[in-house]
């Protein structure tokens, strides 16, 4: 019998294993969340001054805030040039005509106007809706419309995507260029004091299924923000922290800005496409201390190869993946070739922070998401929304309320209402189950997940053990309908650099998931492409996309027959 790699080394398991995990589950305490947060003394709260303000009272406006690269650009701004910029946006702001509770759409490229623009907004009451840098016009348009938008901060290289019209909502537009350029004021509070329900961020859903939601989130989530910045992050005064999300993504939003900087970390804005070496070339020149990606970055990087010998990464000390299952294959390559251990964490744009995490110094379970944050009780239900006993797959569900859950889905009750289908329960839409030592183990969405001869097979599980083959880059798993096995295992593949497709080769691989994995999880077909359909803003890879291609294909093919 062959064996699992996670039987043969496991240096994640071995090495840590401090485990005060029960002991903090057991006195977290949600009330006494987010000391440090001045509206606990106060009673006024605003998120934007909790993020920049503060610090600059407190003694820390030298601080760097900030390190802006992008190709030949590096700039920095301390926490008191990062107020003062803030300020002078929200002037602005005002002075076109912005009110408490007003939509402000950003639709800027990563750069420092687009998280200065952002706060700006928060400061003076309205809510910020940052829009992914990538979208088209018509994205642009339809989320605006949805919420009723009355100003758009961008700039002139997008303006070819920015809608001129169709918006009866849209009063201004707005381009940073101009608000750099105009004369900055001195004085005059700009913070405007709200209600800790009071809106503060609306995200729109990436809408892989039927028209983007907007999830409206209140300035209490920063309670939870802050809480998760502290203990995930594991942000500490020296850091040099640097998420890679655009904050048109949540990610982007509130781990590249509002936890790492409730915690005054400085943080790293990078701008530019995706290369290997300008990744290393800026963790090794700022000496990124924590690092937060995604899966399929890791992926490409690890596809790469050598690269990484050419650069000085001992700076990193932390690093994180969220958005889509972290492959075991890629936690051994970061601790051989990095010596550190990467730390998933799974929420969703809805859940407004981290839910099941994975502490830094507790022990890791590659293949596990981790266990739920302190302060977070999770539940695995079936189709009556009871618990199913630990090891059983069922619906990933969390015990309602937590301080970051979404305040609204606008204007759309219903399906606000559709999460909450069973008392007590937020639905996450996704299956899972929880092991004895409460590890989350992440099986699909809920309509992934593929059933072969009576057999549940997680097409995660099976991802991974293709990629684990020298020539699988990426890969999307889909059940194909069959009319004798229900569904068939059917693997899409991106081949790396230096590999041919033949027959041979695919026979082999198929062999290896066979031989590695299980023979009913081995896929019966394997498909070569260029590139994988992924979402455009957190790149998952769109297994619903795949299986709808695979679906037409066939009916294509039963219409020949006649
Ligand atoms: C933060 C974010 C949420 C969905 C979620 C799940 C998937 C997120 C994951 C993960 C496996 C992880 N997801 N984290 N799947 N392992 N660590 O991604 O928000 O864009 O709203 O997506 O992403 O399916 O339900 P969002």
């Amino acid at each position: 019998m062959s064996q699992r790699i996670s039987e043969v080394i496991n240096p994640i398991e071995d090495t840590y294993n401090l485990s005060n995990y029960e002991e903090i589950r057991h006195v977290y305490d949600w009330h006494q969340a987010g000391e440090d947060l001045r509206f606990r003394d106060t009673g006024k709260v605003n998120i934007a001054y909790e993020t920049i303000d503060r610090h600059v009272e407190d003694g820390y406006g030298d601080k760097v805030a900030l390190h802006y690269v992008d190709g030949e650009t590096r700039t920095s701004m301390t926490f008191r040039e990062v107020k003062e910029k803030t300020d002078h946006y929200s002037r602005i702001l005002r002075s076109n005509g912005v009110k408490k509770g007003d939509r402000v759409f950003i639709f800027l490229p990563k750069t420092p106007e687009c998280y200065i623009s952002m706060l700006a907004a928060i400061k003076i009451g309205a809510i910020a809706g940052p829009l992914f840098e990538a979208f088209m016009e018509d994205a642009v348009r339809d989320r605006i419309n949805d919420c009723r938008g009355t100003l758009l901060i961008t700039n002139r290289d997008m303006v070819s995507r920015v809608p001129q019209n169709d918006i009866p909502s849209l009063e201004t537009i707005l381009y940073a260029e101009d608000i750099e350029a105009a004369p900055v004021e001195h004085g005059g509070e700009q913070v405007e004091w709200m209600d800790l329900e009071d809106g503060m961020l609306i995200h729109y859903t990436s809408g892989s299924t039927g028209k983007p939601k907007g999830v409206l989130h209140a300035h209490r989530v920063m309670t939870h923000q802050y809480e998760s910045g502290k203990w995930v992050l594991d942000i500490r005064d020296d850091d040099v922290y640097w998420c890679t999300s655009h904050p048109g993504w949540v990610t982007g939003s509130v781990y590249g800005l509002f936890a790492p900087w409730l915690n005054r970390a400085t943080i790293v804005i990078q701008g530019g496409r995706f290369k290997a070496e300008n990744w290393y070339q800026l963790i090794a020149d700022l000496k990124v201390t924590v690092w937060y990606s995604a899966p399929t970055a890791f992926r490409m990087l690890l596809s790469q190869g050598d690269v990484l010998k050419d650069y000085d990464l001992s700076s990193l000390r932390h690093i994180l993946s969220v958005g889509e299952p972290l492959n075991p294959e890629v936690i051994y390559w970061a601790w051989e070739r990095l010596g550190v251990r990467i730390h998933d964490t799974w929420w969703m744009t809805e859940t407004g922070a981290h839910l099941i995490v994975n502490l830094p110094g507790e022990k890791i379970k590659p293949g596990s998401m981790g266990r739920p944050f302190p302060g977070i009780e999770v539940g695995i239900l079936d189709e009556a929304g009871n618990e199913l006993p630990r090891g059983s797959v069922g619906q990933l569900a969390v015990k309602t309320p937590w301080p970051g859950l979404m305040k609204e889905i606008w204007g759309n009750r219903d399906k606000f209402d559709s999460y909450f289908k069973y008392e007590g329960w937020y639905v996450s839409g996704d299956l899972a189950y929880q092991d004895d030592e409460d590890y989350v183990f992440f099986q699909s969405r809920d309509d992934d997940m593929i059933n072969s001869a009576g057999e549940r097979i997680g097409p995660f599980e099976v991802e991974s053990k293709l990629i684990e083959h020298p020539a699988v880059q990426e890969a999307g798993v889909v059940g194909k309908p069959d009319p004798v096995r229900g569904e068939l295992v059917k693997a899409f593949i991106v081949l790396r650099e230096g590999y041919e497709q033949s027959d041979s080769l695919l026979e082999d691989i198929r062999i290896f998931v066979r031989n590695n994995l299980a023979a009913h999880s081995a896929p019966r077909e394997i498909e070569v492409m260029e590139e994988l359909p992924k979402t455009t803003i957190s790149g998952k890879i769109l297994r619903r996309e795949l299986k709808r291609m695979e679906i037409e294909k066939q009916k294509e093919a039963e219409l020949k027959k006649v």
